[in-house]
Parts: structure tokens; C-alpha cells; sequence
């Protein structure tokens, strides 16, 4: 059961931003494909099963390391 979550990011402002944070997100589990983050706007797409990753995780962990992470879709 696969879902896809949108995020607007705050605190992003750079190119090494985004590839740390895309970092950060591939490695966690249950998605379907590798996450894409986005500067301009600054954004994160993740498509994943919920019943291994939760959207709430997700944002916990884009929260952790020191971004505000906001649920678009
Ligand atoms: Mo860029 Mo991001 O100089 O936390 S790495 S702003």
C-alpha cells in the first residue's frame, strides 16, 4: 500500500542541503523508489509503503536533522 507524501522544507538553502537530505532519506525504509528533494521550491517527494514507513516518520526524521518539514500531500 503505497503512498506518496509531499513536503515543504523549511531551512533548505543550498545544493549541498538538498543532497544531504536526500541522503538521509534514502536510507530509510519501505519506499518504492529513491526520495527527491527539490531547492526551488524546496520540497521532498517520497513514495512508501505506509505499513513500513509512516508519514509522521518521515517527517520526524527530516525534522531531526534540523530541517521544518510541512505535509503538502
Ligand atoms: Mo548549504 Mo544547508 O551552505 O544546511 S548545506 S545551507
Amino acid at each position: 500500500n503505497y503512498h506518496r507524501s509531499l513536503f515543504s522544507i523549511e531551512g533548505m538553502s543550498c545544493s549541498s542541503c538538498v543532497l544531504s537530505l536526500e541522503t538521509i532519506l534514502k536510507a530509510l525504509p519501505g519506499l518504492r523508489e529513491p526520495p527527491v528533494v527539490s531547492l526551488l521550491p524546496p520540497e521532498a517527494v517520497l513514495v512508501h509503503d505506509i505499513n513500513l514507513l509512516e508519514t509522521d516518520a518521515i517527517q520526524a526524521k527530516i525534522e531531526k536533522v534540523g530541517f521544518d518539514a510541512t505535509l503538502k500531500s
